[in-house]
């Protein structure tokens, strides 16, 4: 029961309710008149049902407003359930009573609109059943991600948003004005997770990161939800375990409780049973490398890996698959090189098949005072500004491994979206920040 007395739209169907009077609420999804009759199929966050308006149920004083009801007007609305094959679900509700809380003019969305205009008007195109679909399936992800690291004893930590520093290097750094100083929106909570790990072991945050990235792209924002884990003691190995069963449990959970979104957004979900069994396969850089000249790329070792690089690597996988040990100089100072190849790092990418590509990027970190200090001058860094981190390598350093899973990559790829900007409500990148 919700409050007030009405019930979930969805309980019409899935309980005893026929010949039984409830109350329903919510937004009026489509409204037809046939014969002297008007049908409102009603939608609330669970569902859709046909209200059936007839004059002579109706109190005196009522048919004038029903004449009125347009679609996303919101009502209340009590009535009787019968069974009807004609409505969708196979039951309707016969009302009897009709509250409007507001009427709706002409609604601006009417199907078939171009995706620039569903942008501007992303406050009611946010109603549609797709994009509910997708933040249902999101919901879903998050609670189980989270489900998955308390279960295995991770402790949740709130890193900061703003920051004095770099973590992924300065090219996409958004810069904010902070009293008469420069500071940093976050594109990783990874250094401060480093410091928790000294008291916790094992921590994790969910925080949003912020990416400058100035070309628009289809897997791109410039504020998305980071998942972010750090393990002392944990080697690479062992964090790509958790990231393999992690993803594994979430889409599990998917096709467990969001099948129905699944299905209304036309995912084939065949193309995600594979993702359950882990171990996901692993090559290395070099094997990328080798496959990617054996598919036709120009492409040599030490070049990074691409967009169209990694959807070539996917087809030849039907689940999630990590690539490992890339060059030093590719990826962040942070990396700690293999002690048998120091030109490559210990440092891995996950990547999700079907052309989706990187979900996720770890590695074990540089845990040697000095090596990182080299690392950060290479870099052309400030060792000024990483004092406090290096710090951790002085006081009792220890062997530790994390890696940053992208929520909305993820989402993106479970739900078989074309674009990142719908696995979140309100996207964020170059020249767009409404609403
Ligand atoms: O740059 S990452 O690969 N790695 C890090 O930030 C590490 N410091 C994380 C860590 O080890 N704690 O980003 C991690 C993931 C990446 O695999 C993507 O899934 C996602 O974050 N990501 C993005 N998602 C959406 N939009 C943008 N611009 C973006 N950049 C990274």
């Amino acid at each position: 029961m919700l409050c007030g007395g009405a019930i979930e739209v969805r309980k019409v169907f899935t309980e005893d309710t026929v010949g039984k009077e409830v109350t329903v609420r919510g937004w009026v999804h489509r409204v037809f008149k046939v014969g002297g009759k008007v049908f409102a199929w009603v939608r609330d966050p669970t569902g859709v049902v046909q209200v059936v308006f007839e004059k002579s149920s109706l109190p005196e004083g009522t048919w004038p407003q029903v004449k009125k009801l347009t679609r996303e007007s919101s009502l209340e609305v009590r009535g009787v359930v019968r069974e009807d094959p004609r409505a969708p679900g196979g039951r309707e509700v016969l009302a009897k009573t009709l509250k409007v809380y507001g009427f709706s003019p002409p609604f601006p969305i009417r199907g078939k609109e171009e995706i620039e205009f569903l942008l501007d008007i992303r406050h009611l195109w946010l109603r549609s059943r797709r994009m509910t679909a997708i933040m249902k399936i999101k919901h879903t992800i998050l609670k189980a991600l989270r489900e998955w690291l308390l279960r295995e004893g991770w402790w949740e930590v709130t890193p900061p948003i703003l920051t004095g520093s770099a973590v992924e290097g300065g090219a996409t750094l958004f810069e904010v004005k902070y009293f008469d100083k420069k500071a940093y929106l976050s594109q990783s909570a990874q250094l401060y997770l480093e410091v928790l790990i000294y008291s916790l072991g094992k921590v994790w945050s969910l925080t949003p990161s912020f990416r400058a990235e100035k070309s628009r792209t289809r897997r791109h924002l410039s504020e998305y939800w980071h998942l972010e884990i750090e393990g002392a003691w944990y080697d690479m190995e062992d964090t790509m375990k958790v990231a393999e069963e992690m993803v594994a449990y979430a889409v599990r959970k998917v096709l467990e409780e969001r099948r129905e979104e699944l299905e209304f957004l036309g995912r084939d979900v065949s193309k995600l049973e594979p993702a359950l069994e882990t171990p996901y396969p692993k090559i290395t850089y070099d094997e990328a490398i080798e496959r990617l000249k054996a598919k036709g790329f120009n492409i040599e070792w030490g070049d990074d890996l691409g967009a169209d690089e990694e959807r070539a690597l996917t087809q030849d996988f039907e689940k999630p698959f990590f690539v490992t040990h890339f060059p030093k100089h590719i990826k962040a100072f942070y990396m700690k090189p293999d002690p048998k190849r120091p030109e490559v790092v210990l440092g891995y990418d996950l990547l999700a098949p079907e052309g989706y590509g990187e979900i996720i990027g770890g590695s074990q970190r540089e845990d040697d005072y000095d090596k990182l200090l080299q690392r950060i001058k290479e870099e052309g860094l400030n060792p000024k500004d990483y004092e406090w981190y290096l710090d951790l390598r002085k006081y009792g350093t220890v062997p530790h491994s994390g890696f940053g899973l992208g929520v909305e990559r993820l989402v993106m790829w479970v739900a078989g979206l074309d674009h990142i900007r719908d696995a979140t409500p309100f996207p964020r990148w170059r020249g767009r920040i409404y609403p």
